[in-house]
């Protein structure tokens, strides 16, 4: 980890237009700020997700076409705090419908929480946690010869350039068999003026989440970035659909990276990116999975058409 987090500072920094990858966000302090962020009336995605997960669950079964005599396999990839997923558990067992569910995380904080939260509220649910890698974990999942359903909700799969989505795509369809589906949420292109706020709350949550990241190079890597010489810099375009967070520099400064035993130098105005949460159509979407074994079967948006649940047939 040490050795990836050290190799990829380095190369981001190093490169002409700087920039950092938004993984290295989630510490310990980055996941207290991300929930944080979740409870903010400017972000929106959440709320919108978790309209639809409660007002349309009866639909989102009927979508996944699933079958109370037909055992499954649910498998949520990032399941956090699975609160938008226990709606769904709620009335798939309300119904007696039979199945495993898979919460899937890197922090196995969160499956220990999500696990107790389960066992008093969803007795009667299957639940088998799984912390580590999404492809390994899918991969051992493979021989399990039941339908499987795989949920990548958040828009989580905006932080991925397109050619990484794609790719992404085809290698959970390459883990699954035919007729097994994949319900993904999307966060959905919209005017900049409901976008950027939720990049740029007024409480100033995500500047702090966007800060982290020197904090925690300061900290893993022995740098001694004064993250009072940068600040939080959210964009936004409707035509391109993409918001993207920098770090700009707000004077020439020097920062020193002990472990790299490598010195940067940023200019006044200069920036590093550090997020880039891409939005999204149809048409985007369908250019995305054109390249794997996965075609769209079913849409549901919330009611402000902010956010959908695409689900994807393999
Ligand atoms: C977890 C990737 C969906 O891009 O909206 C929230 C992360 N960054 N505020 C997003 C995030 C700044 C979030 N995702």
């Amino acid at each position: 980890m040490t050795a990836q987090f050290k190799k990829d500072v380095y190369v981001g920094l190093s490169a002409p237009n700087k920039h950092l990858p938004s993984k290295y966000f989630y510490d310990k302090e980055g996941d207290a700020l991300f929930v944080e962020i979740m409870h903010l009336p400017e972000y929106y995605l959440t709320r919108a997700e978790m309209d639809i997960f409660e007002n349309q669950t009866d639909g989102i079964i009927k979508a996944l076409q699933l079958s109370p005599d037909l055992y499954f396999e649910l498998i949520e990839l990032g399941a956090g705090d699975g609160l938008k997923t226990k709606r769904l558990l709620h009335l798939l067992d309300q119904r007696g419908y039979k199945f495993d569910y898979f919460p899937v995380d890197i922090s196995q904080n969160a499956l220990d929480k999500l696990e107790a939260d389960l066992k008093s509220e969803l007795p009667g649910v299957s639940v088998i946690k799984k912390q580590g890698d999404y492809f390994q974990i899918l991969a051992s999942l493979k021989e399990i010869k039941k339908p499987k359903v795989i949920l990548f909700l958040g828009s989580n799969i905006g932080n991925m350039p397109d050619e990484v989505a794609t790719q992404f795509i085809y290698d959970l369809g390459s883990n699954l068999h035919p007729g097994d589906k994949l319900l993904l949420g999307a966060d959905l292109i919209k005017p900049a003026s409901i976008v950027l706020p939720a990049y740029n709350d007024s409480k100033g949550v995500t500047a702090a989440f966007n800060y982290n990241l020197l904090t925690r190079i300061n900290r893993e890597l022995g740098a001694d970035f004064d993250i009072g010489n940068f600040r939080h810099q959210p964009e936004y375009t409707e035509q391109e659909g993409v918001a993207r967070s920098f770090l700009v520099s707000q004077t020439d400064q020097t920062v020193r990276i002990k472990s790299l035993d490598k010195s940067f130098d940023f200019k006044k105005g200069e920036r590093i990116e550090t997020e880039v949460s891409r939005k999204y159509n149809d048409e985007v979407i369908h250019k995305i999975i054109g390249g794997t074994d996965f075609k769209i079967s079913h849409k549901l948006s919330d009611g402000n058409n902010y956010f959908a649940n695409y689900i994807l047939e393999r």
